[in-house]
Parts: C-alpha cells; sequence; structure tokens
C-alpha cells in the first residue's frame, strides 16, 4: 500500500474522535485513496463505500459504537468503517482467504455486529437489539442502522419500519440515499425518493429555520423534541416525509458530504428518545471521476488499473452469467412466451445485455425476491413462461412463495439461480449452497445443473419446454471451460445423467461445475493406472436412478461430487432414491461443502478446502478404490 499518514495514526475511532472536525477531510480524502488502491487489486465493493466516508466518519465522531449499535443493511458499505475500527493494517488481505472479509463480520471486530450481505436485515435487527438492551437496562446504549434507499424499499425492511414507531426508545436509521441500487433503482419509492431530494430544504437549511421555529407546537412530545435540538436540525425536520408517517421523526434530506452539517445533527438526533430517520444523500462513487459517472460499472468491479481520470477493468474470460444471458436471448428469440425477471441484480445476472434485446420481456422489480417469485407465478399462471433469473443465496428469500404459488399450484416457473456454489471473495453471506436442499423436497420440482457453456443452453431449453411444474437450473460464479469442443452435448432427458468419460474401477457422478474438475481428477488418477468414469449427473431430482442400478449391481464404487452442502444436496438425493429403490448404498461416497462455514477467499481455495477440487475428488477416489483393494477388506466393503 501507499503511505496513508493519517490513517496510520487511527486504531480505533476514538483516534478520529481526538482529531479536530477540520482535519476530517484529509482523513476522508485518504480513506477513499486507501479504498480504491485495494479494490483495485483485490475487486470487492467500490463505489458504495466512497459514498459513505464522511458518514461513517460523522456516525463515528459522534456515537460510540464500542458501546452504541451500529447495525449494517445489506455491509456491503463497511470498508471505511473496517479501516477506522483497527483494520486498517489488514486492509491488503481484503475477501482472501483468512484475510478481512468485504463485508461486517464480528469475527474479525467488537464493531461488527451481524456477518451480513443480504439487503433488508438493518432495521430489524436494529430494533431487535435497542429492546434487547432496554429490557437489560441499558438504556444508554444508542442503536443505529445504516440503509441504502433502494434497501429500505425491501420488503423485509419496511415491516422493520412499520414496527419501529412502536419503540419507546431512541433508534436512529440513516437512510444513505444515493438515488442508486446496483444500477438504477425500481419502483414507486425510487421515485417519491428521487422528489425528497430534490426539495428545496435540502438546498438551504440554515435559511428555513427561522420559518421553522415559528411554528413550533405548543406542549407534547414534539416540543420536548424541538428543545433538544439545535437550528438547523429543526429546520430540516420533515413531516411530510413519508416515514414520518410509519411514526419515525424524519430529518433531512442533509448533504452526507458535508462533515460539519453531519456531525451537528447527529449530536443534535442523538439525544432524541424516539425513532428518528435521518434522510443523508450522497454521491454513490464520490472522489474518482470513473467511479461516480458510473457507479454501476464500479459498484463490485473485479480488479482494475487506474489511467488518471479513469480506470480499466481487468477482464478475465467468459462467465457463465455472460453465457446465460446469450443463451437466455436465444430462448427468447425463438419463443415469445419467455419472460424474465430479476429482483434489483440485472448487471449481476447478464440480465443487463437481455434486457437489450428483449426490454419488455425483461423485468426488474427491485430487491424483492418473493414479489419476483410471486409475480412469475402469476405470469405463469397467465400463460407465460417465466424465468426468474436470481442468485443461489437470494432465492432463499423466495421460499414461502415456492411453496405455495409455485410448487402447490403446479405452476411451470423457471429458476436460474447463478452464483450457486461458493461464490469466493463474497464469502459465507453469499455462498449459494442451500439451494438443492431448499427445492427438492417440493413436489412437483425437477432440477437441473449445468456444468459448461452446452449444457447450460441445453439445461435452458429444456427448462423451456417442460410446462409440467417449476424447474431450476444452477450454475457457479466462474468461467465457463474453454476447450471444450470435443465435449458430447444432447439435450436434457428428464432424469438422465449424461457419460462424459469411460472407465471401470470407480464412477464418479457429478453435479454441475465439479464435472470439469471431475474429468481432471480423472486425467490424474489415469496417469495411476486407474480406470474412472466419469459422468454428468444433470439432474438431482430426478437422479439417475437406472445409472445407478447398472452401476452399483455391477459393484462399481461411486463418489458424488457437488458444490453444494453435503447434506440434502445431490449425493443426498443420489443415497434417498438407492435406498427406496432397494440398491445398496456402502459403495457410495458422497463429496461436497461441509457442514461449516467457509469464509471469503479465492474460489479455488473454497473448493480445495472442501475437497471438491480436482486434486480433492482425486486423493477421494484413490482412498475409495484403496479400502476396496485392502486384503482385509476385500468382499465385506465391496458394493454389492
Ligand atoms: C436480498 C438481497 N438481494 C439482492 C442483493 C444484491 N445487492 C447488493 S447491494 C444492492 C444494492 C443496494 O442498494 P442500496 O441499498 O441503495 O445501497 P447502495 O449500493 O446504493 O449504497 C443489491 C441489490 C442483496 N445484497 N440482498
Amino acid at each position: 500500500m501507499r503511505p496513508y499518514p493519517l490513517l496510520d495514526t487511527i486504531n480505533s475511532p476514538h483516534d478520529v474522535k481526538r482529531m479536530l472536525p477540520e482535519q476530517l477531510p484529509d482523513l476522508a480524502q485518504e480513506m477513499r485513496e486507501a479504498i480504491c488502491e485495494q479494490v483495485s487489486k483485490s475487486g470487492g465493493h467500490l463505489a458504495p463505500n466512497l459514498g459513505v466516508v464522511e458518514l461513517t466518519l460523522a456516525l463515528h465522531y459522534v456515537f460510540d459504537f464500542g458501546f452504541d449499535r451500529l447495525l449494517f443493511d445489506v455491509g456491503h458499505q463497511c470498508y471505511p468503517h473496517k479501516l477506522i475500527t483497527g483494520r486498517f493494517p489488514q486492509l491488503e488481505s481484503l475477501r482472501t482467504t483468512g484475510g478481512i472479509a468485504g463485508f461486517p463480520e464480528p469475527r474479525e471486530s467488537a464493531f461488527d455486529q451481524f456477518a451480513v450481505g443480504h439487503a433488508g436485515t438493518g432495521i430489524s435487527t436494529a430494533i431487535g437489539m435497542a429492546r434487547g438492551d432496554q429490557l437489560n437496562g441499558e438504556i444508554d446504549r444508542k442503536v443505529v442502522a445504516l440503509v441504502g434507499d433502494s434497501s429500505i424499499v425491501n420488503g423485509l425492511s419496511l415491516e422493520g419500519l412499520n414496527n419501529a414507531g412502536t419503540l419507546q426508545r431512541q433508534m436512529l436509521v440513516v437512510l444513505n440515499d444515493n438515488g442508486m441500487s446496483i444500477g438504477m433503482p425500481q419502483g414507486a419509492l425510487a421515485g417519491y425518493f428521487d422528489k425528497v431530494r430534490i426539495h428545496p430544504r435540502f438546498a438551504d437549511l440554515k435559511s428555513r429555520a427561522m420559518d421553522v421555529l415559528k411554528k413550533l407546537p405548543a406542549g407534547g412530545a414534539l416540543e420536548q423534541i424541538y428543545n433538544r435540538v439545535g437550528e438547523m436540525t429543526k429546520a430540516a425536520l420533515d413531516h411530510t416525509h413519508l416515514f414520518d408517517h410509519f411514526g419515525l421523526l424524519c430529518i433531512g434530506p442533509v448533504d452526507g458530504h458535508d462533515l460539519p452539517t453531519l456531525i451537528e445533527m447527529l449530536e443534535d438526533v442523538k439525544k432524541i428518545d424516539s425513532p428518528v430517520l435521518l434522510h443523508v444523500k450522497t454521491q454513490k462513487g464520490k472522489g474518482f471521476e470513473f467511479s461516480s459517472d458510473d457507479p454501476t460499472t464500479f459498484h463490485s468491479p473485479k480488479p482494475f488499473v487506474r489511467h488518471g481520470c479513469s480506470a480499466e477493468l481487468i477482464t478475465s474470460g467468459r462467465s457463465f452469467t455472460k453465457a446465460y444471458a446469450d443463451a437466455l436471448i436465444d430462448v427468447m428469440n425463438r419463443d415469445p412466451k419467455v419472460v424474465t425477471v430479476t429482483a434489483g441484480m440485472p448487471h449481476g445476472t447478464g440480465l443487463s445485455d437481455v434486457v437489450k434485446a428483449h426490454p419488455k420481456r425483461t423485468m426488474d422489480v427491485g430487491i424483492a425476491e418473493s414479489h419476483a417469485v410471486d409475480m412469475s407465478a402469476g405470469m405463469a399462471k397467465a400463460g407465460m413462461k417465466p424465468f426468474v433469473t436470481i442468485y443461489s443465496t437470494f432465492m432463499q428469500r423466495g421460499f414461502d412463495q415456492i411453496f405455495q404459488e409455485v410448487s402447490l399450484a403446479g405452476m411451470p416457473v423457471r429458476f436460474c439461480m447463478d452464483r450457486a456454489g461458493v461464490v469466493g471473495g463474497d464469502g459465507a453471506v453469499h455462498h449459494g449452497f442451500l439451494d438443492i436442499a431448499m427445492l427438492r423436497g417440493f413436489p412437483g420440482m425437477s432440477l437441473l445443473a449445468a456444468a459448461d457453456e452446452p449444457s447450460l443452453k441445453a439445461a435452458l431449453e429444456f427448462m423451456r419446454l417442460r410446462d409440467e411444474g417449476p424447474s431450476a437450473v444452477r450454475y457457479p460464479r466462474d468461467n465457463v471451460p474453454e476447450g471444450i469442443e470435443d465435449r458430447e452435448c444432447p439435450p436434457f432427458r428428464l432424469g438422465k445423467a449424461h457419460q462424459l468419460a469411460e472407465g471401470s474401477d470407480l464412477a464418479i457422478l457429478a453435479y454441475g461445475f465439479p464435472v470439469n474438475h471431475a474429468l481432471e481428477a480423472r486425467a490424474k488418477l489415469a496417469q495411476e493406472g486407474l480406470s474412472v468414469a466419469v459422468y454428468d449427473a444433470r439432474f438431482a431430482k430426478p437422479v439417475d436412478i437406472e445409472l445407478l442400478r447398472e452401476l452399483i449391481e455391477a459393484n462399481v464404487p461411486i463418489v458424488t461430487v457437488e458444490d453444494h452442502h453435503t447434506m440434502g444436496g445431490f449425493g443426498a438425493c443420489v443415497l434417498e432414491a438407492c435406498n427406496e429403490n432397494g440398491l445398496a448404498t456402502q459403495g457410495i461416497r458422497r463429496l461436497g461443502l461441509p457442514d461449516r462455514w467457509i469464509y471469503q477467499g479465492a474460489r479455488g481455495d473454497q473448493l480445495a478446502e472442501a475437497g471438491i477440487d480436482a486434486a480433492g475428488i482425486a486423493r477421494t477416489s484413490r482412498e475409495v478404490l484403496a479400502k476396496l483393494r485392502s486384503p482385509r477388506l476385500t468382499g465385506s466393503s465391496q458394493a454389492s
């Protein structure tokens, strides 16, 4: 890292508090530089963090989060907070194996309350801590939730806000309004914030102060509040604000880059012992032209190189996301009934390309996964073929809708789950390791996985044609394998695996991307004289029971591999199907993600940790074969 003289002196927020207010802008500048320098090397969230530097400094300047509570929503904007809570020396390890996480992480610091990465949780957890502290008699602890303008309209946030007004104590919701989601914010409330943001109040707070003072109501709780806060805060009170009707005292919008105003207002607001919403206007990506001009590209960029005012992303191969977008465009070209929906992730899921080709049939509903699922169920009922394009980890928000409006109703909604499996730098909060377990119990559901680009295309075509019930395909946060022109890819047939390589000593049944590692493992094992067959399992529901019968009856040991929790995953589907069909299961060994959390790091490290990279698969295959060949065990442990 380059030298950062002021940041170097900050070991805790107390060091920030010791600084003179006029020194803070220089510290803010260094923080932006340090974040940008690091993200350019490691990738990570950039624009959201650059936008909250002053806001974070002001919050730590006024509150004492060693004692008070700071709850982040999403948490992708926590880098400035990490820098001043003792983690600047570890910044170079951001998002790496054993390093600091890109999201709040209580294992790292007592300044972080929850490990978060999913939107909408900040207000509810803040209310919970506020209530808990109150019940414990710790009423002096202040509670603050920091929430973005696109996350505050998430259903969970609104459930929290609906309850917040009932709190009989201090709680502050800081609304960080930068007018952006990852891309453009969606929906009516985004339009509402647009209007509030340009209200003249924001332009000239001080001159309004006198007007407001003249209109002070006499007596009651409001008067007490007015008596406690300064002129500027009085001027910024907004009784017409939407969230005022939720029982929160609403203040703002205020300029989130004006440190003196922010500090003054936070000092005031801190004294109010009822729920308050401070509406703060910030600029996403502030500080660098490239990120403020294009906060979507620089929301969470891959590593990049800076050239003066601009920056160039370092490209690295063709992603499954890109392959999916191209395949979906093709499906939509051929079938006018196909529509696709994203919940606030057009860029991450590739739908920003699809929308250009099919603007009317591509929909972004904002961060509203449950709604995306039910809206898709409604469209299916109306005769459309909805493809819900979603990250595996965020699918979890749609569980109950799949239960009732999709599965029970028999609606042929198609789920296309990106980022299935371990996700690398984003770490535990974003791994998609439960989708098979979550979906397999739904009657009528078919579960598919794609190993490469041709199989992703074939899976989508199968799903397009399947109207008998819901279906879901999973694919990873990875590049599609290259140089696979020789690999055959016949059309998907329900419940049928596809053999990719022959062998007689052992069969590897891999589900989805691990097929590629299985083939690599096979090549290693072949050098050792072992003959291993590799199958692309293609379906976890239903599994290929005929293939299993054939292998088990021929005494061929089986290793199943998946980038999913072994509990409830593909291997579990295999074991259960064998059991139901009277097939012996002793010869089956399952490989997958363990029953513990895997944290941030390179995806390759995470796969290796779980033993599902090529080396791990080869190791387990050797073990299985060695056990079978052991003279002591021969006969007794063979699959029979
Ligand atoms: C449940 C859920 N869905 C989707 C996402 C992906 N996501 C991460 S940040 C983000 C945008 C958040 O916008 P906002 O809260 O306004 O914060 P900003 O990035 O603008 O600072 C989205 C959609 C998520 N984290 N959680």
